[in-house]
């Protein structure tokens, strides 16, 4: 009888190990799956009076792979009601989306990610409330910021600002062609490269090491943001695979 309870116990052991593990694998082959190469951040200041999901739909159309929503002035149950309907729109393409800053309202949506800056929630924390399952981003504005985020476990970095842009002006200053290159030595996470990028120098930032471009203006402020979108991809594209 003992020796039968102990057989049941094991086996329940083994199979708890063998689920769990797959569980787990299966959670980071998840997030090893994520494209970063066009890297949309919203901004609707800069949206000319067009609402952020029709640009979000411009610009999925047009090739971008990723989805950051970024409101910085934005009640609560409004930044909740724009990322549910954003996620039901990104959803259908598995496209992920991100959001920038706030944790809970990622978690309240259930969105795919949240983008921290060096200001925000710290990673060590946000990632015991967000759990394994969530993708963390996190700026980096040297190479320290970067190995440090990498070792914290975040699952990529947003490196920035390359070029000096008028959209955020709070900003460490650029790090250039240069800084960029360095932190791709350092550290092995994916990595999307922001700030002052556009259709003339996105192949370069690629050619350096980027995994990824993000931008704002370039995509948000453009008379066409489809077009404009259809336009980075095919750079990017090429310069990935030259
Ligand atoms: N983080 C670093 S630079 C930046 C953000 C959100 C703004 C980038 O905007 P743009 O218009 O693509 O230069
Ligand atoms: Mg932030």
């Amino acid at each position: 009888m003992l020796a039968s309870c102990w057989q049941l116990a094991a086996g329940h052991l083994y199979w708890s190990m063998v689920f769990g593990g797959w569980y787990y694998l299966k959670l980071d082959m998840n997030k090893q799956n994520i494209d970063y190469s066009l890297y949309l951040v919203t901004d609707r200041g800069l949206a000319r009076g067009r609402s952020t999901l029709d640009i979000v739909t411009a610009a999925v159309s047009g090739g971008v792979t990723c989805v950051q929503l970024r409101e910085k002035n934005c009640p609560t149950l409004e930044f909740i009601g724009q990322a549910l309907a954003i996620k039901n729109f990104l959803k259908a393409r598995e496209v992920p989306l991100i959001i920038n800053d706030r944790l809970d309202v990622a978690l309240a949506a259930a969105a795919d990610g949240v983008h921290l800056g060096q200001n925000d929630m710290p990673l060590e924390m946000a990632r015991r409330i967000a759990g394994r399952s969530m993708l963390i981003g996190i700026s980096a504005e040297s190479v320290q910021d970067a190995v440090a985020a990498e070792e914290g476990g975040a699952d990529y970095l947003g490196v920035s600002p390359i070029y000096a842009t008028p959209t955020k002006s709070d900003t460490a200053p650029p790090l250039g062609l240069k800084g960029l290159r360095e932190v791709r030595k350092r550290v092995k996470i994916p990595l999307v490269a922001i700030g002052g990028l556009n259709e003339s120098n996105a192949a370069e930032v690629i050619r350096q090491g980027a995994d990824g471009v993000a931008v704002v203006s370039a995509i948000v402020a453009a008379d066409d943001p489809g077009t404009s979108a259809i336009n980075l991809k095919q750079i990017i594209d090429e310069a990935r695979n030259p």
